[in-house]
C-alpha cells in the first residue's frame, strides 16, 4: 500500500452518492445472500422473498391475481419475486445514497426490511414459528454492518478530505467516525469481496433450500400405487380424436396446469404424513396415515380439472386418470351426513401444509359423484407440483373449491360460520363448473389454406356431461360438430367439424349444450366471482 503515497492526493473517482448507492446495493445483496443461506437451516419458506412473496399473494385483490395468472400464466410465481427483487434493488440503491449523508438512517433502513421480512415470514399461515423470523433478521444485521461500514468510510473520505490512503491506521476523523476513508483500491477490493461472498452464500443457500425434501422424494419414488379395487373403464378408443393440434383426451402430467399460492411447491414425507378429519356431525375425530388409505378400496375415474380463472378459451383445464379413496365412504365412517339427511355442516374446508383452506359443498360431495382423496394421476403418484401425497378431487366443482393440493385437514362447518381463503378474496362461495367450450385449432390468426379445414377441440360440463357442440361460421346458422365418443360424463370431450373454408377473414364460433339441456350461455362474464362465461371464438384468414 505504500506506493499509493505517490499517487496524487485526490484522484477523480464516481462522485461518492454513486459510491453510496452501490454499497446500498452491497448490502442488499449480502442481505439476501445470508437470509438465503440461514433459510436452507430454517427452512425454504423461511426465505424473506419467500415469505414475503407470499404475504403479496394473500394481500392481491382477485382482479389483479387474475390478471397475473392471466397474464404471465404459470410464470407468475417467477415473475412475482422477480418484482419483489426489483423492488428492493431500487430501495437498497436508494438507502445506499441516503446513507451517505445520513449513516445511521441507512443501516436502520436495511434493519426495517429485515422487520418487514420477519413479520413476513411469522406471519404466514403456514409459519414455522418465531425461528422463520431468523434468515430475515441476520440477513438484515449483515447487510446493515456492512452498509455501515461501507458507507462509513465513505464519510469519512469526505470529512477528513481525502487523506492519504493507507497512511493512517483507523483514526478517529473530524467528527468522531472511527472509519478510515476509502481508497480507490481498497473501496473495489472491499466491493469484489462482498460480491463475490454473497453470491457464494446466496448459491449455497439456494441449492441446500433446493435439496431439501430428500425424505418425500424418497417417500414418493417407493410408493407403488395398489391396483384399485374399482378400475375406470378403458378410455374409448373414439374419445380421443386424430386431429393435429386438439388438445389430448389425457393431459399428461408436465402439461397439466398447475394453479396455487405456493411459492415454495410442497415436499411432504407421505411416511409422515395425516389427515385430520373433525368438525361439526364428526362423533369421533379420525385422523388418517397414508397407509391407513392405501389399505382401503381405491377407485380409479378419468375426471376433467377447470380453473375458475380459465378466461373463455384460456387453458387452465385439464383431463386425468385419478385413483383415490372414495370421500363420502370416509366421511360417513366418521359419522359425518349431508345436509339433507340432516347432517348439522353443509360446507366441508379443506386445508393444506401450506395453510391454503377450500370450502366444498359438502351436500355434493356426498351426492354419490366420485369425490376423491387422491393418491395417483395417470398411473403414478400424485406429482409434487400437483398435491403429493393426496389431494381431493370433485368432479363438478372448480379447483378453488374442491381440489385442495397437499391436504392434511378436513372440517366439518357450514357456509355461515367460515369462509374459506379464496372466498375471503371476493370469489363465490358455491362455484360449479359452467358448461364451456374451446377452438383448439385453427390457432387464433391462423392462415389455413382453402378447401376443407378441420375445426377442432373440446368442450366440458362435468358431472353433468356434454350432448352436443356447434360451430359458427360469421354470421352463418349454427352448425353441428361431430362428438368424439364419451368416457364419463365427469371428463370433456372432444369435437371436430370439417369446414368448407372460402378465402377471406373469418370467425369461427364453438358453443356447446349440457346433458341437462341448458346452451353455454353467449353472456360475457369475467372470472371473478364464479367463472368465466362466455363463447369462444377464433379470428382465421384462408389463402
Ligand atoms: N394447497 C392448495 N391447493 C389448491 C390450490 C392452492 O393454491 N393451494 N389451488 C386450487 C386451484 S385454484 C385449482 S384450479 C387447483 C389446480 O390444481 P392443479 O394445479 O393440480 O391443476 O388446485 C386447487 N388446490
Ligand atoms: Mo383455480
Amino acid at each position: 500500500m505504500r506506493d499509493e503515497e505517490k499517487e496524487p492526493r485526490v484522484r477523480p473517482g464516481p462522485p461518492r452518492l454513486v459510491l453510496g448507492a452501490l454499497s446500498g446495493a452491497l448490502a442488499g445483496v449480502a442481505a439476501l445472500a445470508v437470509a438465503e443461506l440461514v433459510a436452507a437451516a430454517v427452512r425454504p419458506q423461511s426465505s424473506p422473498v419467500v415469505a414475503v412473496g407470499g404475504a403479496v399473494i394473500d394481500r392481491t385483490p382477485a382482479p389483479v391475481k387474475d390478471w397475473a395468472i392471466r397474464r404471465f400464466g404459470t410464470d407468475d410465481k417467477l415473475v412475482l419475486q422477480l418484482g419483489i427483487l426489483a423492488v428492493l434493488a431500487v430501495l437498497a440503491l436508494a438507502l445506499g445514497v441516503l446513507a451517505v449523508r445520513f449513516r445511521r438512517v441507512g443501516a436502520a433502513g436495511v434493519l426495517l426490511f429485515g422487520v418487514v421480512g420477519a413479520g413476513a415470514a411469522i406471519s404466514r399461515p403456514d409459519s414455522g414459528g418465531v425461528t422463520d423470523a431468523l434468515p430475515s433478521v441476520v440477513g438484515a444485521v449483515a447487510g446493515a454492518l456492512l452498509l455501515h461500514v461501507l458507507v462509513g468510510r465513505l464519510a469519512a473520505g469526505r470529512r477528513s478530505a481525502a487523506p492519504v490512503a493507507g497512511a493512517a491506521p483507523a483514526r478517529t476523523t473530524e467528527d468522531g467516525s472511527r472509519f478510515q476513508a476509502w481508497d480507490r483500491r481498497g473501496f473495489v477490493l472491499a466491493a469484489a469481496s462482498t460480491a463475490a461472498a454473497s453470491a457464494v452464500a446466496g448459491t449455497v443457500g439456494r441449492s441446500l433450500n433446493g435439496a431439501r425434501g430428500q425424505d418425500a422424494i424418497a417417500s414418493r419414488e417407493r410408493l407403488v400405487l395398489p391396483l384399485p379395487g374399482s378400475p375406470a373403464l378403458p378410455v374409448p378408443g373414439r374419445a380421443g380424436l386424430r386431429i393435429a393440434g386438439i388438445s389430448p383426451f389425457v393431459t399428461a402430467n408436465e402439461d397439466f396446469y398447475r394453479v396455487d399460492t405456493a411459492l415454495v411447491v410442497p415436499k411432504v414425507d407421505a411416511t409422515r404424513w395425516r389427515l385430520r378429519v373433525h368438525g361439526k356431525g364428526v362423533r369421533l375425530p379420525v385422523t388418517y396415515s397414508f397407509d391407513d388409505l392405501l389399505r382401503r378400496e381405491l377407485i380409479e375415474r378419468d375426471i376433467t380439472l377447470t380453473c375458475v380463472s380459465n378466461e373463455v378459451g384460456g387453458p387452465y383445464v385439464g383431463n386425468a386418470r385419478w385413483i383415490g379413496v372414495p370421500l363420502a365412504d370416509l366421511l360417513a365412517e366418521c359419522g359425518v351426513e349431508p345436509p339433507s339427511r340432516g347432517g348439522p355442516a353443509d360446507q366441508l374446508v379443506a386445508r393444506s401444509v401450506d395453510g391454503m383452506t377450500l370450502g366444498s359443498p359438502l351436500e355434493e360431495v356426498m351426492d354419490g359423484r366420485d369425490a376423491m382423496l387422491a393418491l395417483g394421476m395417470n398411473g403414478e403418484p400424485l406429482p409434487f407440483e400437483h398435491g403429493f401425497p393426496v389431494r381431493m378431487v370433485v368432479p363438478g366443482l372448480y379447483g378453488y373449491v374442491s381440489a385442495c393440493k397437499w391436504i392434511e385437514d378436513i372440517e366439518l362447518t357450514t357456509f355461515d360460520a367460515y369462509d374459506p381463503y379464496w372466498v375471503k378474496r371476493g370469489w363465490a362461495r358455491r362455484a360449479p363448473v359452467k358448461t364451456g367450450s374451446r377452438i383448439d385449432t385453427p390457432k387464433p390468426f391462423a392462415r389455413p389454406r382453402s378447401g376443407t379445414v378441420m375445426v377442432a377441440g373440446v368442450a366440458w360440463a362435468q358431472h353433468r356431461g356434454i350432448d352436443r357442440v356447434e360451430v359458427r361460421v360469421d354470421d352463418g346458422p349454427w352448425q353441428e360438430a361431430r362428438l368424439a365418443a364419451e368416457d364419463s360424463r365427469d371428463t370433456w370431450r372432444q369435437w371436430s367439424f370439417p369446414w368448407q373454408a372460402a378465402k377471406g377473414g373469418h370467425t369461427l364460433t364453438v358453443r356447446a349444450t349440457d346433458r341437462t339441456g341448458s346452451v353455454q350461455t353467449e353472456k360475457r362474464t369475467r372470472t371473478v366471482p364464479d367463472g368465466a362465461s362466455g363463447w369462444h371464438s377464433v379470428v382465421v384468414t384462408v389463402e
